[in-house]
């Protein structure tokens, strides 16, 4: 694969959900090697540090059933200026979570640069609810939607545009776990699914290719969002919303693996990594792990 310019960004966000610890997750990723993995493949590595992230708010705001909303707001707003900035640059973002509902800031500010932003988004859930269809009110469950232009006015338009994907240049894998909602939009707006039973069914390899061909076809550029409970609890047990029967470590492996060869990627964010909830820090060592081979580490 061509080396990159990676820029390194942090994002010690745990307020789209309410279990404390994955703010820590962009230290626990640091501290599980990633840049010495990635400058070791011959990539340069440029660590921006963290984003700036506000203290919970003590009362859950009145009128929405958006926890945090203001906090999550302006934080996602710094990532998305700070993310825009490395496009500028040419380089490839990399962030590190913090819970998933950072990806509303990285997604704002990526996508104005592509006319068809490609999603890969890797998780076991859809994250596609809305103040009005979430059962938790935690915005780590909505980042999608919010980025398909669907939630709240201040989320739907950091940075000052809407939407920042379409619907049919999303590919979800992984899902297990979707609520009554988020089955109505995916079906509603023809959002390609790839749930557990496909990966059983298909195996890895082909829903990889299958993803790869269906993205190449239609986008310009291609952000993978990669929450760390897509994968088994088994093999990634730090996270805030485990959910057995999870996409095994090998089969994560060999996605990255092939993603590196389509060298299609434009960006990309790992994210949930809880080190309160972690064994001995195995689920960042497995991040770190899937970002070597995602950035072309090979066996021989
Ligand atoms: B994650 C949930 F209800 N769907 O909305 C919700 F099951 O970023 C879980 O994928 C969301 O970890 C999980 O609260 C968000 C719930
Ligand atoms: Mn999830
Ligand atoms: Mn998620
Ligand atoms: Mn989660």
């Amino acid at each position: 694969m061509k080396k990159k310019n990676i820029a390194l960004v942090g994002v010690p966000m745990d307020l789209g959900q309410m279990r404390r610890g994955v703010d820590m997750g962009p230290s626990a990723i640091r501290y599980a090697g990633v840049i010495e993995r990635l400058e070791q493949l011959g990539h340069t590595v440029e660590d921006l540090g963290d984003i700036r992230i506000d203290q919970p708010e003590r009362e859950h705001t009145a009128d929405t059933n958006l926890r945090n909303l203001d906090a999550v707001v302006k934080g996602s707003t710094e990532l998305a200026t700070t993310v825009r900035s490395v496009k500028e640059k040419g380089d490839f973002p990399l962030i590190l979570g913090g819970d998933h509902s950072i990806a509303i800031g990285s997604l704002a500010g990526i996508s104005k640069r592509y006319e068809n932003l490609g999603v890969i988004w890797y998780d076991a859930h859809g994250d596609l609810n809305t103040g009005e269809t979430s059962p938790s009110g935690n915005i780590h469950g909505m980042p999608l939607a919010v980025s398909l232009g669907i939630g709240h006015p201040d989320l739907v338009n950091i940075l000052d545009y809407t939407p920042k994907v379409k619907p049919e240049n999303i590919v979800i894998i992984g899902a297990r776990s979707l609520d009554e909602g988020e089955r109505e939009l995916i079906k509603e707006r023809g959002i390609r699914v790839y749930t557990m039973h496909e990966i059983d069914r298909m195996g890895m390899t082909k829903v990889i290719e299958e993803s790869i061909d269906y993205l190449k076809g239609r986008t310009d550029g291609v952000h993978l969002s990669l929450d760390l409970d897509g994968l088994d609890p088994l093999d990634a047990p730090g996270v805030g919303t485990p959910v057995i029967g999870g996409i095994s470590y090998r089969e994560s492996h060999l996605a990255m693996e092939m993603l590196a060869e389509a060298d299609l990627l434009t960006s990309a964010e790992f994210v949930e990594v809880n080190p309160i909830l972690d064994e001995k820090n195995k689920t960042a060592k497995v991040a770190v792990a899937l970002m070597g081979s995602l950035f072309g580490e090979k066996l021989l």
